[in-house]
């Protein structure tokens, strides 16, 4: 009997503290339109995955200037996915419209 309730004691705690990590795994939504990234720049918690979406009517990309990731061309209405596990700032910019430029800043 005192070991049940330990064990569920145990699972409950086990419980609580794993909801606020399952809030954290969110997604932030990053359209592209009239040549421009909105927002360019996010601040998201590690872990979160940045979708972006080209809401314009032509093509663009989203390209890590650092070479991280490239979505290649992004037709209208499609979208790119990237989770982004690791601290720090994250420039990126448009391979056809060099001007149109983002950060992604995770801490
Ligand atoms: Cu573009």
């Amino acid at each position: 009997m005192q070991i049940a309730m330990g064990t569920r004691r145990f699972a409950l705690v086990l419980l609580l503290a794993c909801l606020p990590a399952l809030a954290c795994a969110a997604s932030v939504l990053v359209a592209i339109k009239g040549m421009d990234f909105h927002p360019s720049t996010i601040t998201v918690a590690p872990g979160t995955t940045v979708i972006w979406t080209n809401d314009d009517s032509f093509a663009h990309s989203t390209t890590s200037d650092t070479k991280l990731w490239d979505s290649g061309l992004l037709d209208p209405g499609k979208s790119f996915s990237r989770t982004f596990d690791k601290a720090g700032t994250y420039p990126y910019h448009c391979a056809i419209h060099s001007f149109m430029t983002g950060t992604v800043v995770v801490k």
